[in-house]
């Protein structure tokens, strides 16, 4: 049988067959094969909500199964598990992907954007901006930020989950997809789905005084459908992001506005750091690129192996 993995935890997977069926399922054997019969015992986690898998049913157990194989995955978000250096599958397989951010409480932090947005165009997913909270006013900083990457041709929605603002034309973007939300714990991503999905009630706290930052409240992936077709998937939020599978020497070729520029540079394995001749560095410094986003280039170089 087939079906998709709409979440999993423990190692024990939610898989929902052709028919709308679901299973609990888990892997059989030690290891998961994929298609071209790799075995995935790499990965933080051999499984993801969105990925595509055969499975058995149990049948002494109903309702019960185990997975055999992964099906392909025609693109994937992924992060760097910091801890096991593996990679860490967050979705697979959508048609969009919400990179979230609010314009307070948690602050906007557009680095953590940049590096989002590095790893959608690694994984080949589609990504869009949502910038929640719009009703706590937005600061000229955070609208010029805004205008940039509106700029670089990323679709945005600054809205509010709290007043509705912006709602109505995010869904119509959304239309009948598969779309996973992804960003810091407390930016609303769950209070944003649940507004937008009414009945679906996932769990959101407050964020806290102290640190102005979210308490990490989504505590594992989890897809659902939606009632007038498509699906959403809401995800975990996280502090920091550190990238997978992108290499050093490919890193400008992810910052698109600096094609005409390392394409210049004296030596052809510049870094752009402290080259003689190097284009990029001086296109920041006569002001045609934008510095904050060169800091990235920077602090995301430096934390590659
Ligand atoms: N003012 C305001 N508050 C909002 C808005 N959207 C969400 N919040 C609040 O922000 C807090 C965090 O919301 P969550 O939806 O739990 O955030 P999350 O992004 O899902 O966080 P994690 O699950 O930890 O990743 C809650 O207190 C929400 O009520 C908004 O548009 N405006
Ligand atoms: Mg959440
Ligand atoms: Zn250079």
């Amino acid at each position: 049988m087939r079906g998709t993995v709409y979440s999993g935890i423990n190692n024990i997977y939610s898989v929902k067959d052709g028919e709308g069926r679901f299973f609990q399922c888990r892997i059989k054997g030690k290891v998961l094969r994929d298609g071209e019969g790799e075995i995935l015992r790499d990965d933080y986690n051999p499984l993801a909500a969105g990925d595509g898998v055969e499975f058995e049913e149990d049948p002494g157990h109903p309702g019960q199964g185990m997975i055999t194989l992964r099906l392909h995955r025609e693109n994937w978000f992924c992060r760097l598990n910091q801890k096991r250096r593996t990679p860490q599958y967050i979705a697979c397989n959508i048609d969009l992907l919400l990179c979230f951010s609010s314009v307070k409480s948690p602050p906007f932090r557009p680095r953590f954007l940049d590096r989002v947005l590095i790893a959608a165009e690694q994984g080949g997913v589609r990504p869009a901006l949502v910038i929640n909270k719009t009703d706590l006013g937005i600061d000229e900083e955070t609208e010029e930020r805004m205008d940039f990457y509106r700029g670089m041709g990323f679709p945005l929605f600054p809205c509010s989950a709290e007043t509705g603002e912006g709602l109505e034309e995010l869904n119509r973007f959304m239309g009948q997809g598969r779309v996973a939300v992804f960003g810091q714990s407390g930016v609303g991503k769950s209070t944003l789905l649940n507004a937008l999905e009414p009945g679906i009630d996932l769990r959101t706290s407050e964020i806290s005084d102290k640190y102005d930052r979210g308490r990490h409240t989504t505590n594992y992936s989890v897809m659902i459908d939606r009632a007038s077709g498509g699906s959403i998937i809401d995800t975990p939020g996280i502090r920091q992001l550190f990238l997978w599978g992108v290499e050093k020497e490919d890193l400008a070729h992810y910052f698109p506005e600096m094609e005409g520029y390392w394409r210049e540079c004296r030596f052809s394995g510049c870094t752009h750091r402290n080259e003689p001749g190097c284009r990029v560095r001086e296109a920041v410094e006569e002001g045609a690129l934008h510095p904050d986003r060169y800091e990235s280039y920077l602090r995301i170089f430096e934390d590659l192996l």
